[in-house]
């Protein structure tokens, strides 16, 4: 079947030479648009300058639970990638949607858990049949790769770690889905944890990044073949694990069985990078932060920086899911879209390096 095409022109991932600037092929219409330094962001208009976060040090990934609490995972730290405050650890910031103009309280984290290296990534939350919120988190102290598992402890703002987990099968983890207390699917984005076999692995294109199933009973790949598994989430009725293949530009749709295997069901083709996901759980509309030029994130230059971009996946699973940009911007604004959430009426875009935005839809 053809491949999904998104209803406004975009821009191609950047093909010039890392770093020239001079001597790449003409910039099509599209590219210019994206990679001018005037014009204004399509789409809902972002309160002025951002949310008011700390400090700008990305927000890679966000979840909102049911009551409009959001969660952001900041600072998150990868090499080779640009950093504003590189000395400061990273954290999880506590949004509250509900109110006029929310502003972001960095959560505690219970004694003995080590803050200094602290370096988050993808995040999920599980609600218990008790009520209680479970917060996961890829993390990658020492650039290694753990998933932590925290309570949260919404009377006093904080986060109770409960339980690192480690695994051979786990190496370097992009983002979990939560499905139990202690247990969750996982993405690893590359096959190798070592830094020079990560790049090699891209290099050579060997599409050997998968989903893990874990939990305390056993671990297992539960699906694989991705060039560089991502973002993932399960549709509201979670009958459907999503996941997203960023530089095969694809969303693979998967059947999610009760003994936790997935069988692929379809793939929608996009011509983006895309990096998180997340559901609308009104609609189960999937919500999906884009690069739009990759490359600009890897070589990054202030004067050009990475663009940003949303893209809305309606009807995901029918025979014509509609996609639509409902945000891009040139980088003026937001540089580096990694993840959009949705909670009444209100878009949240997180990013890799740089600031948050709320946009009302
Ligand atoms: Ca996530
Ligand atoms: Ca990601």
């Amino acid at each position: 079947p053809p491949g999904l095409r998104r209803p406004v022109p975009r821009a191609q991932a950047d093909p010039a030479p890392a770093g020239t600037g001079q001597g790449g092929p003409p910039a099509s219409p599209a590219q210019e648009e994206l990679s001018g330094q005037d014009l204004p962001p399509r789409g809902p208009d972002p309160r002025r300058g951002g949310l008011p976060l700390p400090r700008e040090s990305g927000s890679e990934d966000i979840d909102i639970l049911p009551s409009g609490l959001a969660f952001l995972s900041v600072g998150l730290k990868v090499p080779g990638i640009q950093c504003f405050a590189p000395e400061k650890p990273g954290g999880i910031l506590l949004l509250d949607l509900n109110q006029d103009k929310p502003r972001a309280l960095e959560l505690r984290v219970s004694r003995g858990f080590d803050l200094t290296s602290f370096n988050p990534h993808g995040i999920s939350t599980f609600i218990d049949e008790d009520g209680a919120v479970y917060l996961f988190v890829a993390n990658h102290p020492e650039f290694k790769s753990t998933v932590e598992i925290f309570r949260f402890e919404e009377e006093d703002n904080s986060l109770l770690h409960l339980k690192t987990v480690r695994h051979e099968l786990l190496p370097s983890v992009n983002d979990v889905v939560a499905v139990g207390p202690e247990h969750f699917y996982a993405t690893n984005s590359h096959y190798f944890s070592d830094l020079f076999l990560k790049y090699l692995e891209v290099y050579l294109n060997l599409r050997w990044t998968n989903v893990i199933y874990y939990s305390p009973e056993g671990v297992r790949v539960v699906a694989d073949g991705f060039d560089s598994a991502n973002g993932i989430t399960m549709s509201p009725d979670e009958k459907y694990v999503y996941v997203a293949d960023s530089f095969a530009h694809e969303i693979h749709v998967m059947e999610k069985h009760a003994n936790r295997s997935l069988t692929q069901v379809k793939v929608l083709h996009l011509d983006t990078v895309v990096d998180n996901l997340s559901i609308d759980p009104s609609t189960g509309d999937l919500w999906v932060g884009c690069h739009p030029n990759c490359l600009k994130l890897i070589i990054y230059d202030a004067s050009n920086p990475p663009a940003s971009e949303v893209l809305r996946i309606q009807n995901v699973l029918s025979e014509a899911p509609a996609v639509t940009t409902v945000y891009a911007n040139n980088g003026s604004v937001l540089q580096g879209s990694t993840v959009a959430s949705v909670y009444g009426g209100q878009l949240l875009i997180g990013t890799l390096f740089h600031r948050a935005l709320q946009c009302q839809l």
